[in-house]
């Protein structure tokens, strides 16, 4: 029997998932898993900070936050040579996809000449091409699409209602329009949020009802748990109980078929058996190499390693997620 993609996901629903039995909400996770994927197969993306630090936003989880007073240092647009070098070298890592991310609250003109030249660079080499920098105008969408940019993240993070607690320089709206904009250019949407701001299991099951609910699922839904950055109001929020954040990646699985979920930030501080449930919940995608963006994620090695213990490999090629037809 076929999942139904739904768009209609009720809260009711989405809270009976969560309080499922640990192992029952496993089964059923896994079993959505194999009607779409290979359950042995992780998609691999890797990060490169293109813009780091000096982000006129508050978000308080952030080290690239100008308000906060973080170890992260401010520098200017990288020159496109050295992302270049550094996209080759994640090819040959093995990673087939490349992820471009700037500290701002939205790119600016002088700056999308560069941007859609670097994109149109990366993209020749063969590898896909994913940015988040901010919020996007639809011409700017428009423009990213044309030099050949194929996903745009931009995350929710968290609740509609929790969200004014975390970020209060731009509204939930505004997130939302930019992935309206992404979507309507034509691109994949790459959404999803972060665990453990101090959120409640209603702010997680509000988050994945807006994301499953939009016209179309996004086609990649990063799963964060925070990484403590010192200085920032979240420095020492208390984590997330490893088997609560385990059910948020299988809820995530079962509301949303057909997305790649990425068991995203966080894994530095996650047990190699942790990152195993994740998987087994549905998690297919990981970010790869040594650093995230500004902080430090599991060595390449220790993943292949990780992956080999688990019979599981990262995937040679991916071709677009299938469409998703609007409800
Ligand atoms: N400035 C752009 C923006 O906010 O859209 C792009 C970069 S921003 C760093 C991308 C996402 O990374 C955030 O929306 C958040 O979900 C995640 N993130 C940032 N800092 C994090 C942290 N300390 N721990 C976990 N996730 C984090
Ligand atoms: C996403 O969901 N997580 C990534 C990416 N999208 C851009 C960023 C994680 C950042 C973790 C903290 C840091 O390295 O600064
Ligand atoms: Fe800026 Fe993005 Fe960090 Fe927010 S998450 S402070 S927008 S870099």
């Amino acid at each position: 029997m076929q999942p139904l993609i739904r768009h209609d996901w009720q809260k009711s629903d989405v809270l009976a998932l969560f309080a499922m039995n640990f192992h029952d909400l496993m089964f059923e996770a896994q079993r959505v898993h194999r009607m779409y994927f290979n359950p042995h197969e992780v998609q691999a993306s890797t990060l490169c900070s293109i813009k780091t630090g000096g982000c006129a936003e508050d978000c308080g989880y952030c080290s690239q936050s100008a308000h906060f007073k973080t170890p992260v240092k401010a520098s200017k647009l990288m020159d496109s040579d050295a992302v270049l070098a550094q996209a080759r070298a994640a090819k040959e890592a093995g990673a087939t996809r490349f992820c471009m991310g700037a500290a701002w609250r939205s790119p600016k003109e002088r700056d999308m000449q560069a941007l859609t030249d670097m994109i149109s660079e990366v993209k020749a080499l063969g590898l896909e091409t994913c940015a988040t920098l901010g919020m996007l105008t639809p011409d700017q969408a428009q423009r990213l699409k044309q030099a050949g940019l194929d996903y745009y993240n931009h995350n929710l993070d968290t609740s509609e209602r929790f969200y004014g607690e975390i970020i209060t320089t731009r509204t939930y709206q505004d997130r939302l329009d930019t992935l309206a904009h992404v979507r309507d250019a034509g691109m994949n949407v790459c959404a999803g949020g972060i665990m453990g701001l101090g959120e409640t299991v209603d702010d997680r099951a509000d988050m994945l009802i807006t994301l499953a609910n939009l016209p179309a699922h996004p086609e990649s839904v990063p799963i964060n748990m925070l990484v403590p950055i010192a200085g920032t109001p979240l420095q020492n929020a208390r984590q997330i109980d490893a088997l609560d954040f385990v059910r948020t990646i299988a809820v995530a699985r079962i509301m949303m078929p057909r997305s790649f979920v990425r068991l995203s930030a966080g894994r530095e501080a996650m047990s190699d058996e942790m990152q195993a449930w994740c998987f087994f919940a549905g998690a297919n995608s990981i970010f790869y190499g040594d650093t995230l963006l500004t902080t430090s994620n599991p060595q390449t090695e220790k993943d292949r390693a990780l992956l080999a213990r688990l019979g599981m490999q990262v995937m040679a090629s991916v071709s677009s997620p299938a469409k998703q037809e609007a409800a």
